[in-house]
């Protein structure tokens, strides 16, 4: 149980204002229920006490039972509710996109939950929208407004560190406030059961200084270079995936991950295994063993050799 208490995917370990108070909530609900354990247990020892019965007639019965029914079963409840209603509604209305009062302009980020990967969107950025998958780059110490939606069946969005959850529901766009207290690297994970590879669509999330965040969306706004060593990849690539990948540049496929910056990136299929020379390759011959079911088509029909090639100019895609 104690392993839950800090970590990267730990409520009680916050690192922002939205999850600290979260974790207050929790910790005092655990200290009120604890409280409601122990009285109702000592109540109920003290039924079992041994020792002489008291005579009452039944009309007494019946009146202790009703005062048991109403304290205990209307009075005591609805109290508990209340108060719990009074510290929860507000720590949820804090993550609620409203109006900063000095007119400050929020970051907006949009992520889209789909089986099973993120697509990461920052519509605001200098230069043009930038387009990412799997990673979700933040400024710290501002408040970042994420719009979420689902773009297959109901997923949710879940940083646990920063507070949150909220649903990403087809056809519909949730918004959530969150803000990070310092420079870090967050994990995060689909909170909704959406399907056989629900446990492998994680996100990499990462605060970092406003300087930093412009920088790196800068870097995106240019499509990745590209050497003439791998035009046989690119020729194979345009072939056979470009009509579900992106890479600026070179194709606009919307089924699967954007790939633009894929060299750069920490982890392959949604968190299923780490980025390290070779890994590309690795995920294209084998991703229906790492991740079965999957919704990228297996590519047996390619050699070896072709997936190799692939995998070594995927790597090179780097802003
Ligand atoms: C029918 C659409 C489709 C085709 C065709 C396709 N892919 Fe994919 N690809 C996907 C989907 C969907 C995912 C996400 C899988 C997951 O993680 O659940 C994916 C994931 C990937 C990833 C990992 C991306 C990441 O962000 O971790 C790479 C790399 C990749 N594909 C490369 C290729 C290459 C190279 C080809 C051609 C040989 C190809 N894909 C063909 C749909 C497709
Ligand atoms: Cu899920």
């Amino acid at each position: 149980m104690l392993v839950g208490c800090s970590g990267d995917r730990s409520i009680l370990d916050p690192a922002g204002q939205a999850a600290r108070e979260v974790a207050w909530l929790w910790w005092g609900m655990l200290a009120f229920s604890t409280v409601v354990l122990v009285v109702i247990t000592a109540l109920w020892l003290y039924a079992f006490r041994g020792g002489r019965r008291v005579a009452r007639s039944s009309r007494d019965e019946q009146r202790i039972a009703r005062r048991w029914i109403i304290g205990g079963g209307l009075l005591l409840p609805g109290l508990s509710i209340v108060l719990l209603l009074a510290f929860g509604v507000p720590v949820g209305q804090r993550m609620l996109p409203l109006p900063l009062p000095d007119g400050q302009q929020v970051e907006r980020i949009e992520v889209t939950g789909h089986q099973w990967w993120w697509e990461v969107r920052y519509p605001d950025a200098e230069g043009g929208e930038v387009v990412t998958s799997n990673q979700l780059m933040m400024p710290v110490g501002e408040p970042v407004d994420f719009h979420v939606t689902g773009a297959d069946v109901i997923h949710a969005f879940w940083i646990p560190r920063l507070g949150g959850k909220i649903d990403m529901i087809p056809g519909r766009t949730n918004v959530i406030r969150l803000e990070a207290d310092a420079s870090g690297v967050f994990g995060a994970q689909c909170a909704e059961f959406c399907g056989a590879q629900h446990t492998n669509m994680q996100l990499h999330v990462e605060a970092m200084p406003r300087d930093d965040f412009n920088a790196w969306l800068a870097e995106r706004q240019a499509p990745p270079e590209q050497s003439d060593d791998h035009q046989a990849a690119r020729d194979t690539f345009v072939e056979h995936c470009a009509s579900c990948h992106r890479v600026a540049g070179v194709s606009d496929g919307q089924q699967g991950p954007d790939l633009s910056d894929i060299g750069d990136r920490v982890s392959l299929g949604a968190g299923r295994l780490a980025m390290e020379e070779g890994a590309i390759a690795h995920w294209l011959r084998h991703h229906q063993q790492l991740k079965p079911g999957n919704r990228m088509p297996s590519h047996d029909h390619l050699d070896a050799e072709t997936l190799d090639a692939l995998g070594a100019w995927l790597e090179t895609l780097s802003p």
